[in-house]
């Protein structure tokens, strides 16, 4: 099925490598067919191209809303060219086949992502491009559709080896690649229009996004991966810049996304937080005056597992900061700004990627996010839950003081980051233990305190500083031995979401310890 290309349809928003590929096609004997500014910069560059209007006999109108829209177009790309019926319909109809499509869209998602109005949004969906790329994608039997700028040189290639045509194998997997453009472009403007109006349920969503890098590999070696972003405009590893360094891998995006979720809960008008995050759990997370303090009192936290680890700052990263960073190998650096300073010491430590997003996203803002089950994707809205000292109620005789109130609310954004059965201990705004991941939530609330105990250790610390602490659970005790343990531990107080059945016996069980307990009455699972 090798098919010759005689006739090229070439509409395209973005000009990248437009000139050399209708040189080279061109230069092939195929007549190039094009739309106003393609076919303007193909003529300024002296080439012979005949304007679509010419071959629609309607000249492109309302502010090119229509212009390919048209028979003389479609059943050009759609007819069958081994179909005596359909043959006979174009010679009736003057209908010229094309065999060669290639179209990029206007630009939706860069439009959304630059922050453009609702009329400008409007106006960038493409209507005629992706008729035209499912038509030909369609047929593709006998007609070549080419969505992509990075694919010109497979199509150039291909002809190459074909004796200038192309292979039926080749056209399938364009035309596959094709629909996948297609489908991530109308999911762009479905989820758009979702923010746009509010609508926050993940119901009625699209599922689609738009590649943004191959992977090296997954997150083993022998599983193949990539990145796709979805275009939703919230500041983020998916929209960040990368100042040095090599490419992120897999784990290191989900762990980079993880660390700057977590700061982000933290505003920096309440001065700088800092988290350290290992396989997308914090090993530390710290608040104070100065971003240098804020990382030196996450990374105390545990510093042993923070080596390799992702940092993520809520604040500007300053030259201080970054001087203190690099004394330990750090993977990745996430942070809304760096200044200078900062950079040069970065420079120095090649291994080392730096990422600045412009931004904090909005913890309370509504979004969809995803799971895969086998066969299956699971949506529900983003936890954007939080809870406000107003809204704590306090179920223990002993009431917590503002510095405690200050701790559990601390902990208890902590805890919404960690997984499930998350145990978080913390003192002066600083996590001084935590416990992730465990099935029991008593495990967790062990795994917590001998961390801080191995963490006294090595800092030469008398006693460990879940003495006097308080914690975070993230869902409620079902029995009095996780208060039990973590009183153990040393802890003063607890916050935590409250609604077991058998809450009176926790309850109990505090006061008969002599902690101050509260509850959220929201609980923070993540698994
Ligand atoms: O407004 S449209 O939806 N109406 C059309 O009929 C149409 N045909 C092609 N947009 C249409 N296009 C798009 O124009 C292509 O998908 C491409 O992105 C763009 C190229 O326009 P120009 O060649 O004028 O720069």
């Amino acid at each position: 099925h090798p098919i010759a290309l005689k006739r090229a349809l070439i509409s395209v928003s973005d000009k990248t490598g437009l000139i050399e590929l209708a040189r080279k096609l061109a230069s092939r004997g195929v007549e190039l067919l094009s739309t106003g500014g393609s076919a303007r910069a193909m003529r300024e560059a002296g080439l012979m191209v005949t304007d679509v209007a010419d071959v629609t006999g309607f000249p492109e109108m309302m502010d090119g809303r229509v212009k390919t829209l048209h028979p003389a177009v479609h059943g050009g790309l759609l007819a069958l060219r081994d179909n005596q019926e359909h043959l006979a319909a174009m010679q009736a109809h003057g209908i010229g086949p094309i065999d060669l499509l290639v179209v990029n869209l206007y630009p939706f998602e860069d439009t959304v992502a630059k922050g453009a109005g609702y009329a400008e949004c409007v106006e960038n969906i493409d209507i005629g491009g992706p008729a035209m790329i499912r038509a030909a994608a369609k047929n593709h039997a006998f007609v070549t559709v080419i969505v992509d700028v990075q694919d010109y040189d497979a199509l150039l290639a291909e002809l190459d080896a074909n004796d200038d045509r192309t292979t039926l194998a080749f056209r399938r997997r364009q035309a596959q690649i094709a629909y996948a453009r297609t489908a991530a472009y109308d999911a762009a403007v479905s989820n758009w229009m979702a923010d746009a109006i509010g609508e926050d349920t993940p119901r009625r969503r699209a599922f689609a996004g738009t590649l943004a890098q191959g992977l090296r590999y997954g997150e083993n070696p022998h599983q193949r991966a990539a990145f796709y972003v979805t275009g939703e405009a919230r500041p983020g590893v998916a929209t960040a810049s990368q100042w040095q360094g090599k490419e992120l891998s897999y784990n290191n995006i989900n762990d980079t996304d993880a660390a700057f979720e977590l700061v982000a809960e933290f505003d920096p008008a309440d001065g700088p937080a800092c988290a350290i995050i290992k396989h997308a759990n914090p090993c530390g997370v710290a608040r104070a005056g100065t971003a240098i303090d804020a990382y030196r009192r996450a990374f105390d936290c545990d510093r042993t597992s923070a080596f390799g680890g992702i940092v993520a700052l809520n604040h500007t990263l300053d030259g201080a900061t970054a001087e203190e960073i690099v004394k330990i190998f750090t993977e990745v650096v996430i942070a809304p700004d760096a200044d200078e300073d900062a950079r040069r010491i970065f420079a120095a430590k090649k291994n080392l990627r730096l990422l600045t997003t412009g931004g904090l996203p909005d913890p309370r803002a509504d979004g969809t996010v995803f799971r895969q089950v086998a066969g299956g994707f699971l949506a529900q809205g983003r936890d954007s839950g939080h809870v406000t000292r107003d809204a704590l109620r306090i179920v223990t005789k002993r009431q917590p003081s503002d510095s405690e109130l200050a701790d559990m609310l601390f902990a208890w954004t902590v805890a919404k980051h960690v997984k499930s059965n998350a145990i978080v201990y913390a003192k002066d705004l600083a996590t001084v233990g935590i416990g992730a991941g465990q099935m029991s939530r008593v495990d967790s609330t062990r795994i917590g305190r001998r961390k801080s105990e191995d963490m006294a250790q090595a800092l030469g610390l008398p006693l460990p500083l879940t003495i006097g602490a308080v914690v975070a659970s993230d869902a409620f005790f079902p029995f009095a031995d996780g208060i039990e343990a973590l009183a153990e531990a040393g802890a003063k107080a607890v916050i935590q979401p409250g609604g077991s059945m058998r809450d009176d016996e926790v309850i109990a069980a505090a006061d008969r310890l002599d902690l101050a307990m509260a509850f959220t009455g929201q609980r923070h699972f993540r698994h």
